[in-house]
């Protein structure tokens, strides 16, 4: 529902000027940014033109002074005259009430006038209006107008920098436009969902300072309770969806998508290519490694709405991004004036990563305002006449001015561009409720059943019995990997002995029931404090106590928490050495990227001079690992399914366990064991209410589990900041245990 807020307020002037610095300095400031951000291209960089949706350098540094010269000098200066009456139609971009202009896709046939004629149009107008505002600052009959042109310069500042990347990524030398500025390493913020209740909500332009037409008239709607993702969808996640097939699947893509995907053979986000198994991507600062946390850049909406269906999720409304948006710092953003020219890992500041970095596509099509008129005369036609088959985007990027942004800012653009910085976040509506307590495990189903490939989180297989059958599977002998790893521990404790100093602190992640610990308790007597962290508080309390009473000279303090969360050290772990244990190869049972993460945050438990013991599966042959994840008692498909009946025992849900049949395959590209739940018919399965439907054949994918090798673990590793100190392996079956440090 609109409720306009029009009938209610007085109108005001869509530009009204508040702008505390005189509009002499700021014009200065401004036109003065636009040749810096020139003075590094040459004569050639600034005249050709890339694609249709491009324009010259050149062109743009004459465009902005045509405007000035247009709709200030000329309307407000008695007798100004034209520098060149040619320039009229060379550059008028799109006002038809001034008359005809140069094609949009033939700007870069203007090789005349010459880059020095246009320099000289620049100063020459500079002149004129330095002198009018210097006689008449503050006037309000062109103030408007001159300001308009300065937010219409700044908006020209950033497409000249997008032109000049599409530019040069045509060009086989990949020239860096500016050197490449590194950033401080910060851990990337886990995907969070962050709840706004919504409501009754003012939106649009408040009315303090500058503001386009298309940002008012501000007026009330009533928005559903949404939620929000805490950050940008990153260039990792983005590597999943395309790991996943995401380009390949029509199923994920609106009509009009599919249909360029297939006509423009798009197989990643745009300047991304592939060599050598590495994706690189052409930059401002010429071709760069990938980084897996930065936000994913230079995706159309297309491609931003098939990532959001194949999350299982959908993007933000613009007013729901809005809503979140106002009351935040809107000059905290990576934005040009920071110097990266890219976008950076959240976490570098608190909040949400709503300004700056990538402009963030929005779910909703750019259109009036209830009450929106254009304004009269040309300059009505800056935004209005746009108002059709466009979609907004919000946020501001990399190569935007800071002091340009606002909450209520909207930038449109047509669904297929993938030119701009634009990028995404997921937002989706709160489940319905009806103000019960939330139940995060079926908040976690109703998700995975949700998306296009239906997933069911495997931390969930981890009940009472799935608990029993795990520990059954470590004994079978197709499992390999728990006699393996017991052996090679029994082996480096023993390397181990003289180097584990008196006072040490073993902290073991994912404890469970202290199995494996006691191999090095009992074999490492420098050990005198035990930090188990389980999620489990049953199985803490119950292995705390067995593990007292069995070292009874051991300080026992465990920790309930989510181990993927930064968890804070107890006391007594500062000052001494310390030891972190993650044994089992559970780590492979995270993607890369949690992976990674995990082991960045394990350093503020672990402490920044830690050592880190970790066991890996190693890659080997595809039979043997299927044989490992599908045994011939089917005790790992009873672990499969049991999944399935602690949904049906916790959650009510129908599903018919004998109609879905356990899989085990190794994913090659992904150099992993996934397991899935096969629909052995066409059939329908309730859970929390919800009806889902099943293909016969279609899977669900309940587990991840990775098998590496050194290398490839040693790369994760150092991209959290750890190297591999030592590590000890098995011959076949092949499985490694390492330290870090
Ligand atoms: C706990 N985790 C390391 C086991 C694995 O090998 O990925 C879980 C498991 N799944 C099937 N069998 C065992």
């Amino acid at each position: 529902m609109i409720v306009s807020l029009a009938e209610h307020e007085p109108p005001r002037p869509s530009s009204a000027l508040h702008h505390p610095a005189s509009l002499l300095c700021r014009y200065q400031a401004v036109r003065g940014e636009t040749e810096r951000l020139a003075a590094v291209l040459t004569p050639e960089d600034q005249c050709v033109q890339s694609m249709p949706d491009a324009s010259p350098a050149k062109w743009h540094r004459a465009h902005t002074t045509w405007f000035f010269e247009t709709f200030v000098l000329r309307e407000h200066v008695p007798g100004y005259r034209v520098f060149d009456p040619a320039y009229s139609f060379l550059f008028n971009s799109y006002y038809e009430a001034i008359g005809q202009r140069q094609a949009r896709d033939r700007r870069g046939l203007l090789t005349r006038p010459s880059l020095e004629e246009v320099v000289e149009y620049r100063r020459q107008v500079d002149r004129a209006m330095c002198e009018l505002l210097d006689a008449n600052d503050g006037e309000e009959s062109f103030g408007s107008a001159v300001e308009l042109g300065l937010q219409h310069e700044q908006q020209h500042q950033e497409l000249l920098l997008t032109d000049i990347l599409h530019l040069f990524a045509q060009n086989p030398l990949l020239p860096a436009y500016s050197a490449y500025r590194p950033s401080e390493a910060v851990p990337c913020p886990p995907a969070e969902f962050i709840a706004f209740e919504g409501g009754r909500v003012a939106v649009g332009h408040s009315g303090k300072g500058f503001a386009f037409d298309n940002e008012s008239p501000r007026h009330e709607i009533v928005l559903p309770p949404f939620r929000l993702m805490n950050r940008l969808v990153t260039n990792g996640e983005w590597l999943s969806f395309m790991a996943d097939g995401g380009y390949g699947k029509a199923k994920l893509w609106l009509a009009d998508g599919w249909q360029r995907v297939r006509e423009e053979a798009w197989q990643a986000p745009l300047y991304w290519q592939e060599k050598d198994g590495e994706w690189f991507a052409m930059s401002l600062s010429g071709l760069k490694p990938i980084e897996r946390d930065a936000p994913v850049c230079h995706v159309s909406y297309y491609e931003a709405d098939a990532y959001a269906h194949w999350s299982g999720r959908r993007l933000p409304r613009e007013m729901e991004w809005e809503h979140a948006a106002s009351g935040n710092d809107v000059h905290s953003g990576n934005y040009r004036d920071e110097g990266y020219l890219r976008p950076l890992t959240a976490g570098r500041r608190p909040g949400m990563q709503l300004f700056g970095d990538v402009w963030e596509w929005t779910g909703s099509p750019y259109g009036p305002y209830p009450g929106y008129r254009a304004p009269q005369g040309a300059l009505g036609e800056y935004n209005g006449k746009f108002m059709i088959n466009q979609m907004v985007l919000r946020g501001g990027s990399c190569v935007t001015s800071r002091e340009h942004m606002r909450a209520s800012y909207r930038n449109f653009f047509y669904p297929h561009q993938r030119w701009q910085f634009a990028g995404l976040r997921l937002a989706d509506d709160m489940p319905r409720t009806s103000g019960a307590r939330r139940d995060p495990i079926l908040e976690d189903v109703l998700e995975g059943l949700s998306k296009p490939s239906k997933t069911l989180p495997s931390k969930y297989f981890y009940d009472a019995s799935g608990s029993r059958l795990y520990e059954e599977i470590c004994t079978l002998p197709e499992y390999y990997l728990t006699r393996t790893e017991t052996q090679l521990l029994k082996n480096l404790a023993h390397d181990l002995r003289g180097h584990v100093a008196q006072g040490t602190a073993l902290v073991e992640f994912g404890s469970g029931a202290s199995v494996k610990t006691r191999i090095l308790l009992d074999r490492l007597p420098g050990i005198s404090l035990y930090v188990p962290v389980d999620i489990s508080e049953e199985s803490l309390a119950e292995s705390t106590r067995s593990i007292r009473q069995e070292f009874p000279k051991l300080v026992v303090r465990p920790i309930a928490g989510d181990f993927l969360k930064t968890l804070s050290p107890p006391d007594e772990l500062r000052s001494r050495p310390v030891l972190g244990f993650f044994p089992g190869s559970t780590i492979g049972n995270l993607s890369d990227g949690e992976a990674e993460r995990f082991l960045r945050t394990s350093r503020s438990l672990l402490g920044p001079n830690a050592r880190f013991m970790i066991g890996i599966d190693l890659v080997k042959n595809a039979d043997e690992l299927v044989r490992a994840y599908d045994d011939a008692q089917g005790v790992t498909a009873a672990f499969n399914k049991n999944l399935l009946e602690r949904m049906n025992r916790e959650l009510g849900a129908t599903f018919d366990t004998g109609q879905f049949i356990h899989r085990a395959i190794w994913n090659d590209h992904e150099s992993r064991i996934e397991m899935h739940l096969v629909s052995a018919v066409r059939q329908s399965v309730v859970v929390g209410g919800r009806c889902f439907d099943f293909e016969a054949g279609e899977t669900i994918h309940t587990e991840n589990s990775r098998k590496y090798t050194l290398k490839g673990f040693a790369e994760i590793a150092a991209r959290a900041g750890w190297s591999i100190e030592r590590s000890w392996s098995s011959p076949a079956p092949a499985y490694a245990v390492v330290l870090l440090h």
